[in-house]
């Protein structure tokens, strides 16, 4: 078992400790210990091979043995026996923003709450709010948070849906009776979220694609098992559905399930305007079949003609959404649009100086493998204390550090001093101007307060956009997608009072977050905002995220010249001296 594995496993050891009231001393031996093993630089495995693990601090005997055993077998007795003894309704509590191990506990024992759906009669029945330490606001937010984990359990991160996609797609492709195979839907569009896998396969043999799609590998239910449509639920919640059309219908369903509705319905409205009628099936001059005409159907060897013949220009997948994209497409007014390989560097990261898991130096060399012309790292300020943030002394060493990297000439990538700011709660920063000084750009995020009434939370970040030293805004709203809402504020006046100063606010391309969500960039860009897009990295491969960063700036309608992290170097310099 690996170290993020691990960390699971004590971390839930904990909580299960808590909800049965055993000794809090134990409870916080595990929940520290997992924390500590979280943070260590050194590899686990030579660790315990060296003897060591015991002697790192946090670490006792009792967990030393644990560790151990789950490193070497990925299994624990001790372990599967706790998860015996806990109901398992009362671990989905978990799931419910603001309910621990302690609270679960009293829910269990004072009102016999053993899951969700318990836990829910006795919130509408008003009793949570008269359990000591509840209140009525502690029930209203454990009434919310049951009904969006309902629609959030409906849908799935896009980064997740491709990985599923990516897993069927080969098996698909390598089935001899498929001659063309593509992944339609909100996941070719790139969506933030995705309700289900739509695949549509070209074929004139749909049976044996049928028996494949049924069958394969992770499926926990078959739902439908059609000629031609099939439909399966995965392990793990997720559908996906099915479709065989005939090669020459292939392009026109392509473009009819990759969606969305509403710019289908823009488009049929377009051929109609040219006497044509649109469908999945093909594209032929109206009433053609109920006056039996023989003008014949119009051709596709791909979407381009489909587009060609209404007269478009081609429309990509990110841009159907019906937010005026056929309009602007009549008047060949479509934006060239952002893609990965113009991003030549990025601003928000951590080391392990906070809570990144590589050092520097690793970070450098990864930015380098990737051909990035900058890196700009970012690690958190002393107030979020919970991510190891920096103090004024450890941020000194830390920009003395990069400044002695850059003219070592070790690496080829130019790396930006940089610091991830909290914006304390009146919008004050956390670190004083002469320490701000000394760094080359700032991220200012806000990590604590995200539940501030909208007036308050637009002040706050207003007071942030106008200090002179502030570069950007860090995920700007605060959501986690599907787990946590956005914070309320007022966007658009946000937006006015960053292009006003010359801030940019991020895109934060990490898969939970892509804040600013893409519904903003098209009229913020429009107003004259740069966007920036970081992949808030805590690892190597986070950089992976700015894949989702570029798919939402793509949806944003954004092109290179609107994004900061596509200029070049000297442009980028330029920039932040200024
Ligand atoms: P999702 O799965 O909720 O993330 O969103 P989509 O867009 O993948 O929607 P889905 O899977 O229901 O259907 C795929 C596409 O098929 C959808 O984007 C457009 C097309 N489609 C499905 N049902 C209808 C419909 O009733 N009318 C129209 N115009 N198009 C439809
Ligand atoms: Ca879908
Ligand atoms: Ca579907
Ligand atoms: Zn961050």
């Amino acid at each position: 078992m690996d170290k993020k594995d691990i960390v699971e496993v004590l971390e839930r050891i904990g909580t299960m400790m808590e909800i049965k009231g055993e000794n809090p001393f134990k409870v916080r031996a595990y929940f520290s210990g997992a924390r500590t093993l979280q943070t260590m630089e050194e590899d686990l495995g030579g660790v315990i091979e060296e003897g060591r693990l015991g002697d790192i601090q946090g670490i006792g005997k009792a967990l030393t043995e644990k560790i151990e055993t789950l490193h070497s077998t990925g299994e624990l007795e001790f372990y599967d026996k706790l998860v015996a003894s806990v109901p398992s309704g009362l671990m989905d509590l978990l799931d419910i923003p603001g309910l621990g191990g302690k609270k679960i506990k009293v829910l269990h024992e004072q009102l016999e709450v053993d899951s969700i759906e318990s836990l829910t009669r006795v919130c509408l029945d008003g009793k949570v709010a008269q359990l000591k330490g509840f209140g009525e606001k502690t029930q209203e937010k454990i009434l919310s948070g049951i009904k969006n984990r309902e629609a959030y359990a409906a849908r799935h991160l896009w980064w997740k849906a491709r990985e599923v996609a990516d897993r069927i797609l080969p098996g698909l492709e390598d089935l001899p009776q498929v001659e063309r195979v593509e992944a339609a839907g909100s996941l070719r569009r790139g969506m933030e979220t995705v309700g289900d896998l739509d695949f549509l396969v070209a074929s004139s043999e749909p049976g044996p694609i049928m028996d494949w799609f049924t069958s394969m590998e992770g499926i926990a239910e078959v739902t439908a098992h059609g000629d031609t449509k099939s439909s399966v639920r995965l392990e793990g919640g997720m559908q996906a559905d099915l479709r065989v059309v005939p090669s020459e219908q292939f392009f026109f369903a392509l473009h009819h399930f990759t969606g969305s509705k509403d710019h289908n319905v823009r488009m049929r409205q377009k051929a109609l305007s040219m006497g044509l009628s649109l469908s999945e099936w093909g594209l032929r001059p109206e009433g053609e079949k109920a006056s039996g005409r023989k003008a014949g159907p119009i051709e596709a060897q791909s979407e381009q003609d489909i587009f060609r013949a209404l007269g478009l220009q081609y429309v990509p997948p990110a841009l159907r959404e019906g937010m005026g994209e056929v309009e602007a497409a009549e008047r060949n007014e479509l934006p060239e649009l952002l893609e990965l390989s113009d991003l030549k560097g990025c601003f928000h990261n951590h080391t392990t100086a906070s809570d990144g898991r590589n050092t520097l130096e690793e970070m450098a060399g990864e930015a380098d493998r990737r051909g990035w012309e900058y890196l700009g790292i970012s690690d958190h300020s002393k107030a979020s204390f919970q991510a190891n943030g920096l103090d004024e002394e450890r941020l000194a060493s830390q920009v003395e550090a990069i400044h002695e990297l850059n003219q070592s000439g070790r690496f080829r990538v130019h790396l930006f001093a940089g610091c991830e700011v909290d914006v304390l709660s009146g919008g004050k920063l956390d670190f004083e101007d002469e320490v701000l000084d000394t760094l080359d750009y700032v991220v200012a995020s806000v990590h604590a307060g995200l539940t501030q009434d909208e007036e308050t939370m637009t002040a706050r970040f207003i007071k942030a956009i106008e200090h002179p030293k502030v570069t950007m805004v860090g995920h700007l709203s605060g959501r986690l997608l599907l787990r946590r809402e956005a914070s309320k504020m007022d966007v658009n006046r946000i937006i006015d009072a960053a292009v006003t100063h010359g801030t940019l606010l991020e895109l934060n391309a990490n898969p939970m977050r892509l804040d600013l969500d893409w519904r903003h960039w098209k009229r913020a860009a429009e107003k004259g905002m740069l966007c920036c897009i970081n992949p808030d990295a805590h690892a190597l491969h986070h950089f992976d995220y700015q894949l989702a960063g570029v798919n939402t700036a793509r949806k944003g309608w954004l092109t290179a010249d609107q994004v900061l992290n596509a200029k070049p170097l000297a442009e980028v310099k330029d920039f932040l001296s200024r």
